[in-house]
């Protein structure tokens, strides 16, 4: 080679690395501080101006349509940015709910669409602090609070969603409840029973206020909670030597690519992950889109002032508006790389959430993949590699709880997804001291002297539009069935041989996961492997868990999606949130056990798989004061997708 051509070559990745940057923006990007901006001016100039206490609940990209986002993917022009970027937005003024589609190019308000039906868009922070701070003032509850001896100074309030129980008329409240703080600050390890305060978030006035009983308030010894190390512990790999890239808000580890979004309420959200087939040269799509789409965390005490926490956290608070600023050294490791979220208050002003999510390769001591071989004559070969995986990861601290969410990807095409549980019990005052005391049902556990960790579960709902190879794609279901030998002698009696079955329908694909074995596989029946095999990845489920509740309990109307792990549905653009959009006192009419009534075709259709990680939480006292992280995850793992082991060659 000599040096003109070196020149012209180097010139050529200079300029490509020009137009790549130039190109940066990925049409499912999260809008920017300044975009935020445009459309709260564009809305502040509007009709809505008139309306009164213009108050926004929800600020997204409103994504372009699947079609055109493929599109811009996969065609190598990708110069310009074709795409007309355009916000969905969720305002509450003049006590109705607006739906807005703001287009930022043209500067105007696309459509206004007046949401008539039940249900509300998720809380503010301000308003629940509002609520907080405003039930503390009420006289009522200061007489309840000087009747006890106790000293307002020390009291904290937290405002609780009410769910819906049949109620007819509905207004936009919530249920209030209070801790005691004096010497900890673990509140919630503190309640103040017996007190109901319902407050209207419209007029900010507490609506109604009950005070029944005393139960004895916990003693404040032994519930704080302090790190045994303060000071980062283990080293880490230095960061530089990590071996992925951020380019805006698309990742390059490995084979992969993705793009990582954070939005207010589902929080982080993978898009457009491909992996790279050095056989072929070619990007091959996985999964589109995958993010939770709705937790439900209903308690079993059906009492006055328990019944109602049945918490939808994602549709009625927002995983992104709890997410937290992640701490290095301790919720991500020493070689992590940090991603900023973006989030608007009430006025709709942006709010920079510093590391918001960070990404980190994770040696994990595990075996990617060893053997030994003693067969060959003379010799002993022995070889292997340790395992290295890329984490994604972010934090949501809803209430008491803390999620850590995160997704894991493998160098052989393999994502797992995991959701690790920890933080403070929600507990209430007893005047039990010893379980021994106990014969009534007190729902829960009794973990300290006078305090009580009630049951509950946690169901975390993902929204996985897989596209294996393609956006057509069929669910399979092979079960494993006991065979007789017949026909032909053998000494054997029995084996197990595989069912398969394609699901061809919504109906059919709703699976309730016991102990029958089955595998479950996305395939492309439209691309086979070199041998003929449809091309598949298939969910390998963590321990099944499903609603308890009876079918007619107002909540579990509300969340029907949870009677089952597994749902298939068509992929719609608008069919992403699991229970419903509007989720605060939501009446069930909207949501995924709604859209499958239709029992639409999912063979050989774009389809989106839909798939509920359940715990059913019976607390124990090592819960308290606080819990260790509680760890459940789910594997998406190629099966037929390559023609071989990914795992040895690697570019
Ligand atoms: C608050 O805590 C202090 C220190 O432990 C204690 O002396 C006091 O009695 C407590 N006050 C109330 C009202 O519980
Ligand atoms: C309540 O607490 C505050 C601050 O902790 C203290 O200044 C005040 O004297 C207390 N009031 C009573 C009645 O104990
Ligand atoms: C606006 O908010 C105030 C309290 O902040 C309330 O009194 C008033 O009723 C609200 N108006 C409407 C139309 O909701
Ligand atoms: C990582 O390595 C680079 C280069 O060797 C060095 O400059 C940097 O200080 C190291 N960072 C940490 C956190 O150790
Ligand atoms: C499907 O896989 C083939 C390689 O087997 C690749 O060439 C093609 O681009 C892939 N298509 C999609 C849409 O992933
Ligand atoms: C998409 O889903 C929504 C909600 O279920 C429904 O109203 C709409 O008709 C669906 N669109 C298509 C094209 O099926
Ligand atoms: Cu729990």
């Amino acid at each position: 080679m000599n040096i003109q051509v070196i020149l012209l070559l180097l010139l050529f990745v200079t300029l490509n690395s020009c137009s790549l940057i130039k190109s940066l923006q990925h049409p499912l990007d999260p809008l920017s501080p300044k975009e935020i901006n445009k459309i709260r001016t564009i809305i502040q100039n509007s009709h809505l101006k008139t309306l009164s206490n213009l108050t926004y609940h929800f600020l997204d990209v409103e994504e372009p349509n699947k079609d055109d986002v493929l599109h811009w993917l996969s065609s190598s022009e990708r110069k310009e940015n074709r795409f007309s970027r355009r916000a969905k937005v969720v305002v509450i003024g003049g006590r109705q709910t607006h739906e807005l589609i703001v287009d930022l190019s043209k500067g105007l308000i696309e459509s206004n669409h007046v949401h008539n039906g039940h249900g509300y868009p998720s809380l503010t922070f301000e308003e629940l602090l509002q609520a907080s701070l405003l039930s503390q003032k009420d006289p009522k509850f200061l007489n309840s609070i000087t009747r006890r001896n106790l000293n307002i100074s020390q009291v904290s309030c937290l405002p609780l969603t009410k769910g819906w129980f049949g109620e007819v008329m509905s207004r936009r409240e919530v249920k209030i409840t209070c801790f005691y703080r004096n010497g900890t600050t673990n509140i919630y390890a503190r309640p103040i029973n017996g007190i109901t305060i319902v407050f209207d978030l419209e007029s900010m006035k507490v609506t109604k206020y009950m005070d029944r009983y005393r139960a004895p308030l916990p003693t404040a010894e032994g519930t704080e909670f302090h790190a045994r190390r303060l000071e980062p512990g283990p080293t880490y790999p230095n960061t530089t030597n990590s071996k992925f890239s951020i380019q805006g808000n698309v990742i390059r580890w490995g084979d992969w690519k993705f793009h990582v979004a954070f939005n207010s309420r589902a929080g982080m959200i993978i898009s457009t992950a491909s992996i790279y087939d050095s056989k072929e040269k070619r990007y091959r799509r996985v999964l589109y889109r995958g993010h939770v789409s709705e937790t439900f965390v209903p308690y079993m005490d059906p009492t006055e002032d328990w019944y109602y926490r049945t918490f939808m956290d994602v549709g009625e608070f927002g995983f992104g508006k709890a997410a937290d600023s992640l701490q290095p050294f301790i919720d991500c490791p020493g070689n992590a790389k940090f991603i900023d979220g973006y989030l608007i208050d009430a006025l709709g002003m942006p709010n920079k959430l510093p590391r918001a999510i960070c990404l980190f390769e994770r040696y994990s001591g595990d075996v990617a993949w060893r053997h030994t071989e003693i067969g060959v004559p003379g010799k002993v070969i022995r070889n292997g590699e340790p395992e290295v995986t890329l984490v994604a990861r972010m934090i949501a601290t809803v209430g008491n709880y803390d999620y850590i969410l995160d997704w894991e990807f493998r160098q052989t095409g393999s994502i797992t997804v995991g959701v690790g549980l920890t933080g403070v019990l929600e507990m209430k005052a007893t005047s039990y001291t010893s379980t021994d005391q106990i014969t009534e049902d007190v729902y829960g556990t009794l973990v300290a002297p006078n305090t009580i960790a009630v049951h509950h579960d946690h169901f975390v709902t993902y929204y996985l539009d897989l596209d294996v190879n393609g956006s057509e794609n069929s669910f399979v279901r092979s079960s494993l069935q006991t065979e007789r030998v017949r026909g032909f002698p053998s000494p054997r009696k029995s084996y197990w041989s595989i069912k398969k079955k394609v699901l061809k329908r919504e109906a059919d694909a709703k699976i309730r996961l016991g102990s029958e074995p089955a595998e479950l596989i996305m395939v492309n029946p439209n691309k086979k492997t070199n041998v003929g095999n449809p091309v598949g990845y298939r969910l390998i489920t963590g321990q099944p868990a499903y609603s308890l509740l009876a079918d007619d309990d107002y909540p579990q109307m509300r969340n029907a999606y949870t009677k089952y792990q597994v749902w298939v549905t068509p992929y719609n653009k608008s069919e992403r949130w699991a229970g419903g959009y509007y989720a605060d006192q939501s009446h069930g009419l909207d949501g995924l056990a709604v859209w499958t009534r239709r029992n639409r075709r999912i063979e050989n259709e774009d389809i989106v798989l839909w798939y509920t990680m359940g715990f059913h939480h019976v607390p124990c006292q090592e819960d308290f004061p606080i819990m260790a992280t509680l760890q459940s995850s789910f594997e998406l793992r190629p099966t037929n997708f390559f023609d071989k082991s990914t795992i040895l060659y690697k570019a």
